[in-house]
């Protein structure tokens, strides 16, 4: 058996897009410095003329998504860190920012295969927004740790590669597959349009 987990160590060679909603200024600048102060004081050169941190500034958080999986799909960083912050206030506006920001941001993840960090904050108020952003804690610490972990993780499990599962497949539907039924002996050179659904 093994065990994967991510680490927080040897950082020099990771990658980060940190994609930044400027809407809430106040909070979203304070999530990104506890963000950056995590970062650097886990090894990594946060300068954005730097190799190791990109930085991208959207509107506000319901742009974030696209341009979250754009950088994703480049597959030049480790790990995207989205950051905003969706307030209540008074209008349904809110529900609609923070919904479409929440499946957009799992939608990037999912379809590129980098991790993409849901750092947007919502809450019923401002003073509740500015006390996950300084005042007790500072979230944008927590969404870096999050980046580093997934980061270093998903280089391991990409390691693993995925030819013994498509190699599996040939052997029994994927339905069997999943319910262990399957004949895993193992096939020769299948390329994954081969999967059987
Ligand atoms: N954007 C936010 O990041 N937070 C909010 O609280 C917010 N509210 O409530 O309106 C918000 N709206 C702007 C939105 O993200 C888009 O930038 C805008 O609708 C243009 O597409």
């Amino acid at each position: 058996m093994t065990v994967f987990e991510g680490t927080f160590t040897h950082t020099e060679s990771l990658r980060f897009a940190i994609v930044i909603g400027r809407f809430n200024d106040l909070v979203v600048n304070k999530l990104l410095e506890g963000c950056q102060d995590c970062l650097k004081r886990h090894g990594v050169d946060i300068n954005p003329h730097g190799s190791q941190v990109d930085f991208f500034w959207v509107p506000g958080s319901f742009e974030i998504p696209l341009v979250a999986r754009q950088a994703a799909l480049s597959h030049r960083y480790d790990a995207v860190i989205c950051l905003g912050a969706v307030i209540r206030g008074q209008t349904p506006h809110f529900d609609f920012v923070a919904g479409e920001v929440a499946k957009g941001i799992a939608a990037a993840a999912f379809q590129t295969g980098v991790p993409v960090i849901f750092g947007v904050v919502t809450t019923d108020t401002m003073q509740q927004a500015l006390e996950r952003a300084g005042i007790k804690s500072n979230l944008g610490w927590n969404y870096a740790m999050s980046a580093l972990e997934m980061g270093t993780l998903m280089r391991q499990v990409k390691g693993l590669g995925t030819q013994s599962y498509d190699r599996r497949l040939t052997t029994g539907s994927a339905a069997q597959v999943l319910s262990g039924e399957a004949n895993l002996a193992i096939a020769p050179d299948v390329s994954s349009d081969q999967i059987p659904t």
